[in-house]
């Protein structure tokens, strides 16, 4: 049975999803006969189980599973495990995944960065500057070494902290002193990358650690390894490497694949990958192919985290975001989908067989049953890369009826610390003190990070509602991950955007043209916000640790296990967090509590959950406006109520006639 003709008729023909783009290729008739999340999401009979849900179902042995109810003396574990010990554990679990994650592709990046300090890749060592700055960080001293040998000493220094067993990572020595301070008193320094997974993962195992607060106290510096360890290790040598971002004009949405050039989209997180294919698509041999095939050239798009990652340093489009990604395929007009690891969703396997699509696997630890695999090496970084460009190229006569929505968007990014340091304040004074004064004076009332996935469960547009509300406010609003692409889609990254800002935050961003929603990367890119945080503290005016900034961050549609790790890694560096639409221990009341309140008396900061884009406005502003009079700075500030009118009149919202709502 041709499931999607089933999917159609009951949901009168269009498929509930976000954004126009996508409804236009799921209704149209070349999307016939393929199934995509859009699809499965409104298949589904069974509704999700609520132990898991909740975070009280254990299956850490063989005696289980075992399904908890809290208070309820018959529903706890077989080994009498109650439901704070199995919240707890299976909330560490999924931070040790999350940061695990974020882990391996760190180690990828260092090794990718030492093989080419070393002259065995084909990349080059881009900013020598930050290699100097960095060798100072890790307590290398930079003076009369040349880069090349300076590189290969960074290189050995933050590939060895993966393997560390004792000591310290040494970017948390960039953390405020007083968060330092407070790491110290709580004991919860990372003593090495991996080895903080491998012990949480060995205190959740059946009859070990069973105190929620104790494994907690270990996810904690499980996730810290993670956003000061190996996610601040991708970034800045992804930088070094790579180049680091500075404001740059480019596109997203699935109106930026092409009629007449080959499209590869480019799907997964690591930058070296697509770096690569990168550096190929205008090889005289790859020219010449794709004129023998009638093509103009190879066009090449980024699909999730890698999208940002090509998107930050080299203004290559993003196609789309995480729930975006069976509905690229859905055109037919992709040629190649080129993957490498994380929220790669299976399905992309079917769909893109449904047409003449091929599939590409590059990474040995991310195989998919349907596509074929072509291992990915640095060391043969461009060989490989032609190899795989030559094979969407080869697919392009065979591309069919295909459709490709006229919606894409003008988008600036390219925010790192560096570059809103040089906005701020100048080629030669960089400062955040422009930032930190206008926060004291009241034309920015704080500053906000939405941050994260996109996610079936969520249809309503919270991203870009929860965004237009905060800048309406004079909120200056940072992201990363697929919630940036979201919100990009919608018109906010570029500067135009600033009509919808309140008076205050476009007096400011006006007299230095950004846009009112700073673009800062990808999902490890969340270390730049650390960054910034850090700067904030240091720059003065706003108290002495991050706990004390009118800072605060949000996932409101997380999906991935990696939104865990990064938010609990935010919270315990003194940043509070707002998740959506639930949280995975709400089946324990007295882990969600320790989340929800107690973790403020260990780290300045809490969890808290949201639904709506209006809920999270209103927790955000309220959080900001409290951290303002605690600084003295309460000078009443009026706030802009959204009305459901002004949330969803997404359509006129200030930037003419484009947008998934309109013309592309
Ligand atoms: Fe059940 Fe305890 Fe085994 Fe978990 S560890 S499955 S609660 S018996
Ligand atoms: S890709 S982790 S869906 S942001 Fe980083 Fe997007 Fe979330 Fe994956």
């Amino acid at each position: 049975m041709d499931l999607s003709k089933r999917f159609d008729k009951a949901n009168g023909g269009c498929p509930s999803i976000q954004c126009e783009a996508n409804r236009e290729v799921l209704c149209n008739s070349c999307a016939e006969g393929a199934i995509t999340a859009a699809h499965r999401v409104s298949m589904r009979s069974v509704e999700p189980c609520l132990f898991g849900k909740g975070g009280t179902c254990c299956r850490n042995c063989n005696m289980g599973p075992c399904q908890i109810i809290e208070g309820v003396d018959e529903m706890i574990g077989v080994c009498g495990a109650d439901a704070a010990t199995v919240a707890a554990r299976n909330f560490s679990r999924i931070i040790a995944g999350g940061a695990a994650a974020h882990m391996d592709h760190g180690r990828g990046v260092a090794l990718a960065f030492l093989a080419t300090a070393k002259g065995e890749t084909p990349y080059e060592i881009k900013d020598t500057f930050k290699l100097r700055e960095t060798a100072v960080r890790v307590g290398i001293d930079p003076a009369e070494k040349d880069t090349i040998d300076l590189a290969v000493e960074v290189g050995e220094k933050l590939v060895s902290e993966f393997g560390q067993q004792e000591g310290v990572l040494a970017f948390m020595k960039r953390a405020p002193k007083t968060t330092q301070e407070m790491w110290t008193r709580l004991g919860i320094w990372p003593r090495g990358v991996d080895r903080e997974v491998v012990e949480l993962m060995h205190r959740t195992h059946m009859g070990v650690d069973q105190h929620h607060e104790s494994l907690l106290f270990q996810a904690v510096r499980c996730a810290l390894a993670d956003g000061w360890g190996a996610s601040m290790i991708a970034t800045e040598l992804s930088d070094i490497m790579f180049g680091t971002p500075v404001p740059i004009r480019t596109r997203v949405n699935i109106g930026v694949l092409k009629e007449d050039e080959v499209n590869v989209t480019v799907h997964g997180h690591e930058p070296v990958l697509a770096e690569a294919l990168a550096m190929v698509t205008h090889d005289p041999e790859v020219v010449d192919a794709c004129r023998k095939v009638g093509a103009k050239g190879v066009n090449l798009a980024g699909v999730c985290c890698t999208g940002n990652e090509i998107l930050m340093r080299r203004g290559l489009p993003i196609a789309g975001s995480f729930v975006q990604q069976e509905v690229v395929l859905a055109t037919g007009a992709v040629e190649a989908m080129v993957v490498d690891v994380q929220c790669i969703m299976q399905g992309v396997s079917p769909v893109a067989k449904h047409y003449h699509t091929q599939l590409i696997t590059t990474s040995d630890r991310a195989k998919i049953p349907g596509a074929k695999h072509i291992q990915f090496d640095e060391h043969r970084a461009l060989d490989v890369a032609k190899q795989i460009v030559m094979e969407a190229i080869q697919k392009y006569p065979e591309r069919g009826k295909h459709f490709i929505p006229k919606h894409e968007m003008d988008v600036v990014a390219g925010f790192s610390h560096e570059t809103i340091n040089y906005i701020l304040g100048g080629r030669f004074r960089g400062s955040y003190k422009p930032l930190n004064d206008n926060i004291a004076n009241g034309r920015i009332r704080g500053v906000a990070a939405i941050v994260g996935c996109d996610n079936y469960k969520v249809m309503d547009e919270v991203h870009i509602e929860l965004a237009r509300e905060l800048i309406a406010n004079d909120v200056l609003v940072l992201v990363t991950g697929c919630a940036a692409t979201g919100i990009g889609r919608e018109g906010l990254l570029s500067p135009e955007a600033l009509d919808m800002a309140g008076d205050g935050l476009k007096e400011v961003l006006e007299a230095v043209g950004c846009p009112p929603v700073l673009h800062m990367g990808s999902c490890v890119d969340n270390s730049r916000i650390l960054i910034a945080a850090t700067e904030m503290v240091n720059t003065g005016g706003l108290g002495n640790s991050i706990s004390d900034l009118p800072a605060i961050g949000c996932a409101p549609q997380w999906m991935s296990e990696k939104a865990v790790s990064i938010g609990q890694y935010f919270v315990s560096s003194g940043a509070a967090v707002i998740f959506g639409p639930d949280f995975p221990t709400s089946g324990s009341r007295v882990v969600t509590d320790y989340c929800f309140k107690e973790m403020e008396n260990l780290y300045g900061a809490v969890w808290d959950v949201a639904q709506s884009a209006n809920e999270f406005a209103s927790k955000m502003i309220d959080k900001l406006d409290l951290k303002r009079k605690n600084l003295g700075l309460d000078k009443k500030k009026e706030r802009v109520l959204f009305d459901m009118a002004m949330r969803r009149d997404l359509g006129t919202s200030g930037i003419d006639g484009v947008g998934c709502h309109g013309p592309g």
